[in-house]
């Protein structure tokens, strides 16, 4: 039985958002806003096939793939840049690598107790989040 992501998810807590946004270029406006916010995630996970839903009252990003077939993501209202993204298991963890011009960019998802952790990587810089079922 795999674990399920699936669920309403709110951020509590963004360490080194700041950095990893720096990291993206994401100029000095659009970051401060950006920190500022409470993103909320609506995970829908159907076998081998997920959809996130990342929220805010800035702005919003939905993606949706199949584990282990490469796909185009063009991480439109982000930065903007387009990858080819893969997603994997790596035992409970959902492995995404998104390579592209920026080196070390990817992501990784898992449960802990009742929560949902997202580490976000982009060249040196590590952002950590972790979110509560809504
Ligand atoms: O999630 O890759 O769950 O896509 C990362 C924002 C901020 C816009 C959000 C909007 C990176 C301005 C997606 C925030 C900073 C700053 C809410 C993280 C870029 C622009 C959308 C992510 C994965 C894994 C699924």
């Amino acid at each position: 039985m795999p674990v399920d992501f699936s669920g309403t998810w709110n951020l509590v807590s963004n360490d080194n958002f700041e950095g990893y946004m720096t990291a993206l270029g994401i100029d000095f406006a659009t970051r401060k806003i950006a920190k500022m916010l409470k993103p909320q995630k609506v995970i829908k996970q159907d076998g081998d096939l997920f959809s996130i839903h990342t929220t805010s009252t800035f702005r919003d990003y939905m993606l949706q793939f199949k584990i282990g077939e490469e796909f185009e993501e063009d991480n439109k209202g982000l930065d903007n840049r387009k990858c080819k993204s893969l997603v994997t298991w790596d035992n409970d963890k959902l492995i995404c690598v998104q390579a592209g011009e920026k080196k070390n960019r990817g992501w990784t998802h898992w449960l802990e107790g009742d929560d949902l952790h997202l580490e976000l990587r982009c060249e040196n810089q590590v952002c950590k989040q972790v979110f509560k079922k809504a």
